[in-house]
């Protein structure tokens, strides 16, 4: 390929900077903090770092509530520590990707202050209103945080549109004008030296909510063509937008390879398996695991020289997938490098959030008060309040709750991991003492040292980026087994998802193959150990 991108041979690093490392004792991680770090992330060997928002925001969902683009939230430090940020990443090769969150703002910026002031005011119309009458909604359209999409603002006799907080009103992607001074900011930061942008809830910028659509609605993707056309085509960047409504379909467009729209997306069809269908996340079910294996082969197989996929088993809204799909208890080291080994093999650009390569688990607080994040705190309201018993909606609190993901990251095991000297915004796992990137730096054997390893061979081999995927066993209950194959090479990679052994039988073609990477003592062969995983290469 003569037009072959960069971000097709990367690995990212997702940083949730609330809970990555802090510097100045106020108990929430800072970019200092992050420069402090980066010659831990040059190790592990990745390429590019995707930060979760750090823009000035009143903090009512962690940042994904913006109240000023242009500018970094004092928590977090200056637009001068973000530009010794993007400098000290450059210097050891590593780029900054910002997230944009393009769908709504938050209500203390400034356009929204405006917009309120009155209906003949330029700024109104930057946001979605509808007239009305205080208590009858224009519709029964549900936030994604709980209660109503519609917010009622006396002085203007009007609602506005929020598909998420109340703090985060929608914005109007119909205005042309909104466009402008999102894509004159998008420039501004591009300026900056920033690699590449994460765009938040993309799918649902082009909503049109009286006829109760919210995502993928008609005019989507020529508000993203135009997007990508006015900014993100005018340097080298890495783009990826976050779409929970994505088909195979959708995403061959967001991630057509003429470049007119993004580098990739991030879809979810995977991530919701383990729910009741129909349902919310919180009803839960065993993981249908012959159903993941099918899901994860179609979008491989469709997206094939089509488009290109994102590989993620964990972000900061998803609970840790060791104790989700593998077991965080006696076979947490074993099992979370099956899950790497799998997602790895794959083709499409792989991202690492963090903490997810010291294979960090889940926590259980005893208490909703050590809870702090908005969907948990409304989900855990609103359950006992419609009767669900207290230890239910625990149950699913201690399976899905975002704060899972939010726990400060584990450096050492001194007080608070080494992650503060104050005290932290959300509690530490206590199992930071066992489970942090001190002690397993120090281990070859480690979660991390097997995440080092699947980065580097993803550099050394090429048919980890290029070969055609191809899945074997499709209705084993206990197998996750594929071939990537490219004109060079074949691999297979080899798992067993269970905590039982697994009989197989490695094909004869194998059986002198090259042993790239392997979970287990021995080489391997005749039947899987509980959470055995390996990947093998033929030339
Ligand atoms: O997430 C989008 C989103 O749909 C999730 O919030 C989802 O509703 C929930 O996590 C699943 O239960 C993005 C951000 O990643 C998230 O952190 C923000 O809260 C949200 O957008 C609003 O900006």
């Amino acid at each position: 390929e003569g037009s072959r991108r960069w971000w097709k041979d990367a690995v990212v690093y997702q940083i949730y900077p609330k809970s990555f490392q802090d510097t100045d004792g106020d108990g929430t991680g800072d970019i200092r903090g992050i420069i402090s770090r980066l010659d831990y992330l040059k190790d592990l060997g990745i390429d590019a770092v995707w930060i979760s928002p750090m823009y000035r925001s009143p903090q009512d969902d962690n940042g994904y509530d913006i109240s000023d683009y242009q500018d970094i939230d004092p928590m977090f430090g200056t637009l001068d520590d973000m530009d010794e940020l993007i400098a000290e990443a450059k210097k050891r090769g590593i780029r900054i990707i910002m997230d944009l969150v393009l769908n709504h703002t938050s209500d203390e910026h400034r356009w929204f202050l405006e917009a309120k002031k009155g209906k003949d005011n330029p700024y109104h119309d930057y946001y979605v209103w509808k007239d009305g009458e205080e208590g009858i909604y224009p519709n029964d359209m549900k936030a994604a945080f709980g209660g109503p999409a519609w917010e009622w603002v006396p002085e203007l006799k009007q609602y506005y549109f929020h598909q998420f907080s109340v703090k985060q009103p929608d914005l109007n992607w119909e205005n042309e004008q909104v466009r402008r001074e999102i894509y004159d900011m998008i420039l501004w930061w591009m300026e900056r030296g920033v690699g590449g942008f994460r765009l938040d809830v993309i799918d649902q910028i082009a909503k049109e909510p009286d006829k109760g659509i919210t995502n993928n609605g008609p005019r989507l993707h020529e508000f993203l063509r135009e997007m990508s056309r006015e900014t993100f085509q005018k340097g080298d960047l890495i783009t990826v937008g976050e779409a929970w409504g994505a088909t195979p379909e959708l995403a061959k467009l967001y991630s057509c390879p003429d470049g007119s729209e993004f580098s990739m997306v991030f879809q979810f069809e995977h991530s919701m398996l383990d729910q009741e269908e129909g349902k919310e996340k919180w009803d839960l079910i065993p993981l249908p695991f012959v159903k993941l294996k099918k899901c994860l082969a179609r979008w491989q197989e469709e997206l094939y020289g089509t488009g290109w996929n994102s590989l993620f088993w964990d972000n900061h809204d998803l609970p840790r997938i060791v104790s989700r799909w593998g077991d965080d208890g006696e076979y947490r080291a074993e099992s979370a490098k099956m899950l790497a080994a799998v997602l790895h093999g794959m083709q499409g650009t792989p991202y690492i959030y963090q903490g997810e390569e010291l294979g960090m688990t889940n926590v259980k607080f005893k208490d909703i008060s050590e809870y702090r994040d908005i969907e948990t705190l409304n989900l855990y309201e609103e359950r006992t309040a419609a009767g669900y018993g207290k230890e239910e909606v625990m149950r699913s609190i201690y399976a899905k709750s975002r704060d899972n993901a939010r726990t400060p990251m584990q450096w050492d095991d001194t007080e608070h991991a080494g992650f503060t000297k104050g005290t932290p915004w959300i509690a530490v796992n206590p199992n930071y003492r066992e489970i942090n990137a001190e002690a397993e730096r120090k281990d070859p054997d480690s979660v991390y040292h097997f995440y080092r390893k699947l980065v580097r061979l993803r550099k050394e081999y090429q048919v980890f980026a290029d070969g055609k995927f191809e899945l074997l066993l499709p209705e084993d209950e206990q197998i996750f087994a594929y071939t990537r194959t490219d004109n060079e090479s074949r691999m297979l990679v080899c798992a067993n998802f269970s905590g039982e052994p697994a009989k197989w039988t490695m094909p004869e073609e194998w059986k002198d193959a090259e042993t790239l990477i392997h979970n287990c003592e021995g080489t391997p062969g005749e039947n899987l150990k509980p959470y055995e995983a390996y990947i093998v290469l033929k030339k």
